[in-house]
């Protein structure tokens, strides 16, 4: 019979800043369902990567003074990257494509160009909200408070010239496709995509740029390149060979259509509506399931590099070991929904399931199978009315398992094997080996209590494999596991191993950490990290600023003005709107500054206004012109007032 395969992948990572938790989180569950796979004898393909291109990570490059190429490099291939992250992890993916890699660039410039062949790609306008000092295009609803969502500054209407992918062609094929079949899981995800995207009505997509040049460019017309996401949801099909000759073609057709793509919830959208219609356009089939899971959160907000307070995955491997981090990142969070993230969730874990459940179970069988028997049990073994539950228990235990593996369903798979470790830990209790091992007459009993203990064990510990990798064959050593009994079959029904089982006593596999005092550690170490990213980020600063001649500054005029009114926007959170006298007549500008000013403080003074800028539209008011203010320290905004003396109009200079 031909071997069953199995192909399953995690987003491709921003390599705009180092990976985080989040990112970990779902790759560590990606590792897992792959090696749940290969475990059953799947052949696996599990493929990650990192989605190179775009303005943000240009922007970084220049920020830092290197090219896109190199500052990406660093990232992903360079000291603690992303690669060294996966090995740290122990990630067992089988590809990892970057988006920059030759092959990748010429296979989506040629699906590119058979999608504008076919009609389904076609010139025209990119009407959009535009903020100039960020060079980014922006939609009206990821606005936020009318301004730029990055930088908080006023935006203004732009146009461009791009192509566009006719999705709207879609829209009825890709409901069916959510509401009749079980294509994006949780089923809670697709009620989400139909009331926020499809029954509004799908609007065709821009896919391409001309406003920055760090993709890949369309061969055709090459001022543009095309613009995220064609690049990068065709990653899953080109990492195949699709297109290209990296990798044979007969990849794709072993394992495309993916059997899951697993990614974060932020991006279902792209994956269950935007993917599968480029696909069906591209004629080819669709991945069998989409998962969009939850978010790890950070006091109840989304981890983010700008808000600097994500957590370092690579300070909690290394003190508490790749397996610990593993196991608790799905077993506290259900992988369908949010979770909340703290270090004592995580302590707590390691202390009460690894230390005192798992491991206990290790060292106390193993200590006592060496001290009663010098480490080999005896064949003539007695059974007794306290073995029923647990034999029965860890009998049933990899159809359970199985069954919640096959819905993504981590949680609830370890929480299966855990509630065995637990029985197990509570038939000690109540077979007391200790009273038994004092008369020779009940020592077959005794070698029976043993083996049961041990097999459970074993029988655990070949299903906790694709979570704990390492810390497996940790045991398996100390139970003296053969190799043939660390499969998948040999986990199906109690009783393979041989009775005169081997035991090895060895070192504790989870010793218990004081949780007082690593709590306080952890917690200097992350601060130490922020005080240190706030440092570099302040050094950086000065390399960021382009140098401008007297001539560019010029061109910026500067008058003083006079605030005559000012009201809060409605509309807004953030906005003031001012009439000011600018010498020669009245105009409106409209200012963010909301948050730190009433409007009664700033009638009656004088300001600097930048009296030469283009008029802009803000949640449906129109600003003409801009007014100084100084970013101060805490997160203070304070404008620049001008001496009173000074008439409406001055030029300054
Ligand atoms: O979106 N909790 O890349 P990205 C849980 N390049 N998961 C999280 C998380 C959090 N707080 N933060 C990130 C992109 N993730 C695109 C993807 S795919 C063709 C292109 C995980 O670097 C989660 O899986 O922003 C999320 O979808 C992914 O990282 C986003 O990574």
């Amino acid at each position: 019979m031909e071997q069953k395969r199995f192909y399953i992948t995690t987003p491709i990572y921003y390599p705009s800043d180092k990976l985080h938790i989040g990112h970990t989180y779902c790759t560590v569950a990606t590792d897992a369902m792959a090696r749940y796979k290969r475990l059953q004898g799947y052949d696996v393909m599990f493929l990650t990567g990192t989605d190179e291109h775009g303005q943000k990570i240009e922007t970084k490059a220049n920020e830092a003074g290197v090219t896109p190429q190199q500052f990406v490099d660093q990232i992903v291939e360079g000291p603690r990257g992303v690669k060294d992250l996966w090995k740290l992890m122990n990630i067992s993916y089988d590809r990892f494509i970057r988006t920059t890699d030759d092959y990748h660039v010429a296979a989506i410039q040629k699906i590119f160009k058979k999608m504008y062949e076919k009609g389904d790609i076609y010139k025209g306008t990119y009407k959009g909200k535009y903020c100039t000092p960020c060079e980014s295009f922006w939609t009206e609803s990821q606005l936020k408070d009318g301004c730029c969502p990055d930088c908080g500054r006023p935006v203004v209407d732009a146009e461009e010239e791009a192509y566009f992918f006719r999705l709207s062609k879609y829209a009825d094929k890709v409901r069916d496709l959510l509401v009749n079949t079980d294509f994006l899981q949780p089923r809670s995800r697709v009620n989400e995509m139909i009331r926020n995207f499809i029954d509004p009505g799908l609007e065709d997509l821009c896919v391409s740029r001309t406003s920055f040049k760090w993709g890949v460019p369309v061969d055709f017309d090459p001022k543009h390149v095309v613009y995220v996401w064609i690049d990068a949801l065709f990653n899953y099909t080109t990492a195949l060979g699709f297109m290209n000759d990296k990798y044979p073609q007969s990849d794709f057709e072993k394992f495309w259509p993916a059997d899951v793509h697993f990614v974060g919830k932020e991006i279902v959208r792209f994956h269950s509506i935007i993917w599968p219609a480029m696909l069906m356009s591209m004629e080819m089939p669709l991945p069998k399931h989409v998962f969009g899971h939850g978010w790890l959160l950070l006091d109840g907000g989304k981890m983010s590099k700008s808000k600097g307070n994500v957590v370092d995955p690579y300070i909690l491997a290394e003190r508490y070991s790749a397996d610990a981090l593993r196991y608790f990142l799905l077993r506290d969070f259900p992988f369908g929904t949010d979770g909340n993230f703290s270090n004592e969730l995580l302590i707590n874990r390691i202390n009460i399931d690894l230390a005192n459940d798992l491991g206990n179970l290790v060292s106390r069988t193993t200590a006592m199978a060496d001290k009663y028997f010098g480490g080999t049990l005896p064949e003539n073994q007695a059974e007794g009315p306290e073995d029923g539950e647990l034999l029965a228990m860890a009998g049933e235990l990899r159809s359970k398992y199985e069954a919640d593996m096959e819905k993504y369903a981590f949680q609830n798979a370890l929480a299966d094997v855990f509630a065995v470790i637990s029985r197990a830990n509570k038939y000690i209790d109540e077979t007391a080996p200790w009273i038994l091992a004092k008369d020779e007459a009940n020592h077959p009993r005794l070698a029976r209590v043993l083996y049961n203990l041990a097999e459970t064990l074993r029988i655990c510990t070949v299903l906790l494999q694709p979570f704990m990798p390492e810390t497996c064959v940790k045991i398996f050593t100390q139970l003296g596991t053969a190799e043939e009994l660390r499969t998948w079959d040999s986990a199906e029904a109690f009783g393979r191993t041989p009775a005169a089982a081997v035991l090895h006593k060895g070192d504790n596999i989870f010793p218990r950490i004081d949780a007082a005092k690593e709590l306080a550690e952890l917690e200097a170490l992350e601060a130490a990290q922020k005080a240190a990213a706030k440092e570099s980020a302040a050094e950086e600063e000065p390399e960021g600023i382009a140098m401008i001649g007297i001539e560019d500054f010029a061109k910026v005029e500067l008058r003083a003005a006079k605030i005559l009114s000012c009201e809060k926007v409605k509309r807004s959170k953030k906005l003031l709107k001012l009439t000011v006298n600018d010498g020669k007549r009245e105009r409106q500008v409209l200012s963010g500054i909301s948050q730190w000013y009433a409007p009664e403080d700033l009638v009656g003074k004088t300001i600097v206004l930048v009296s030469n800028l283009k008029p802009a539209k803000l949640c449906g008011e129109e600003s003409n012109g801009m007014i100084l203010a100084a970013d101060c320290p805490n997160d203070d905004v304070k404008v620049l007032f001008l001496d009173d003396s000074i008439p409406a109009g001055a030029k300054i200079r």
